[in-house]
């Protein structure tokens, strides 16, 4: 909520700049077109500011940011009294009145402003920094709160970890990973130290590839005990299913999702943005951090990851934070991350699955590679196969120690690959992708190759043919 005081015809101006974006609160001693302000949803509260009641009435202790606007100096030295007291932790704005240079000398006022030198506008665009400035003075104490609690709690210091940990979501991306090294550097810039925990896999090689070449230290979940930590921030969702483990408590939530089912202390959740990387950065920016090479290289390719190259769900925010970013990336550390290496195993799965692939229906492709070491060549070999022209469904299958493995990718929506695994071998997935692994069972006994393949191929092909519902002979 922002609180403007005084509505002449300067807070008047102010006023039309703001009121769209966020709730406001006028105060004033007499207002004349009250009706058409309360029908533009504005809310107003007619009386002399200077008096506490009045300031009491108006809730200024749950404004964000206030602005004192009168054109009085005493009137504006008492009002200022009276917020700093009635509201301390919101972002206060004061008018200065020429000729008073020490008005408010020995107030807590976050920002005084010469209406000769800036227009209405300015202060508009001001309220809007005091927006951030504000939630990162939140941030900051939260934190600050936490590490105290942290130091006060009966542990030794043997068994005191870092008094804030960072929460990827599962399976954590480019954007989840660099907006997790921002936070963990923003705190210790504050004096508060952090780890970083993820669950689930790092999947692709391109993650992979991030965290070796930028030297990003995650925990997995698993090794880390949630009580030896004070203070708890999840970055790049906000949904309970997305969490590596149960939290009772979240303190803090950064993202730029939807969907939300979680609720924190501090949240900064903006779905117009791309990725959660431009909000961190921003935080970067607003706090004329310079960030290092490792962390803005990592950034940038958050954001680059999750707005595909800036051409899907890509706001202004996420240009302005790549365009800062911009000066300090290490581009040949980017370069490498995003053309990782592939190793001689994975290309030869890649080249077994191209030449033994089985296309039905003119558009769904079945390949069987043989007996593989790394079964994470198959998703990597069920992407590539679903670039070749015309295939839109794919399926690849190999034989990992005593397991058949099988990995699956399509592009046509009228098929659910998770339900489709599911159904034929107690798999799972998503629509797009999902895996499963069946035991080889009986087939362990066939020594001769070429058998093993015929009898895995056929019963795999003949399983999944059944399950999508297309009979052998229609292929
Ligand atoms: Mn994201």
């Amino acid at each position: 909520m922002i609180t403007v005081i005084g509505f002449g015809s300067f807070g008047r101006k102010v006023v039309n700049f703001i009121k769209n974006k966020e709730p406001i609160t006028i105060i004033d001693k007499d207002i004349d077109d009250t009706d058409d302000l309360i029908k533009e949803g504005v809310r107003v509260v007619v009386g002399d500011a200077t008096n506490e009641e009045v300031l009491k009435k108006a809730e200024i202790d749950k404004a964000d940011i206030v602005l004192i606007l009168t054109n009085n100096s005493e009137v504006n030295r008492k009002i200022a009294e009276n917020v700093c007291k009635l509201s301390p932790n919101s972002y206060k704005i004061a008018r200065a009145i020429p000729g008073y240079p020490e008005l408010y000398s020995g107030l807590d006022i976050d920002k005084v402003i010469n209406i000769l030198e800036s227009g209405a506008k300015d202060i508009a665009k001001e309220v809007e920094d005091a927006k951030l400035k504000r939630k990162l003075m939140q941030l900051k104490s939260l934190l600050i709160e936490g590490k105290k609690k942290c130091l006060s709690s009966e542990k030794t210091e043997e068994e005191k970890k870092a008094p804030l940990l960072i929460l990827t979501h599962i399976n954590p991306d480019p954007d989840a990973i660099a907006s997790a090294m921002a936070l963990k550097t923003l705190a210790e810039k504050w004096g508060v130290d952090a780890d970083i925990a993820y669950g689930g896999n790092i999947g692709y090689d391109e993650n992979k590839a991030m965290i070796n070449l930028l030297g990003i230290n995650l925990l997995n979940i698993e090794d880390v005990n949630l009580n030896d930590y004070c203070v708890i921030a999840v970055v790049d969702t906000s949904v309970s299913k997305q969490l590596p483990v149960e939290i009772d408590e979240i303190d803090i939530i950064i993202d730029h999702h939807n969907s939300t089912d979680l609720t924190a202390k501090y949240m900064d959740i903006r779905p117009d943005v791309g990725a959660t990387a431009s909000i961190l950065t921003q935080y970067l920016m607003e706090l004329e951090m310079e960030p290092s090479r490792n962390l803005a290289t990592a950034l940038f390719y958050g954001i680059q990851a999750d707005t595909d190259y800036f051409k899907r769900e890509v706001s202004k925010l996420d240009f302005e934070a790549a365009a800062y970013l911009q000066g300090y990336i290490d581009a040949s550390l980017l370069n490498m991350i995003e053309n990782p290496e592939i190793s001689t195993e994975v290309m030869e799965v890649l080249a077994k699955a191209i030449m033994n692939r089985k296309v039905v229906k003119g558009n769904i492709a079945l390949a069987y590679v043989g007996e593989i070491s790394n079964r994470d060549a198959l998703p990597k070999a069920a992407d590539f196969l679903l670039k070749m022209e015309g295939i839109s469904t794919t399926f690849v299958f190999g034989i990992v120690g005593d397991e058949i493995h099988i990995s699956a990718r399509t592009k046509d929506l009228r098929l659910n690959l998770g339900e489709i695994l599911s159904k034929a071998f107690g798999g799972g997935g998503h629509q797009t992708a999902a895996a499963a692994k069946i035991p080889l069972g009986i087939f362990k006994s066939v020594s001769d190759k070429e058998a093993l393949r015929k009898l895995v191929e056929e019963a795999i092909r003949a399983k999944i043919l059944e399950i999508i519902g297309i009979k052998e002979e229609e292929k």
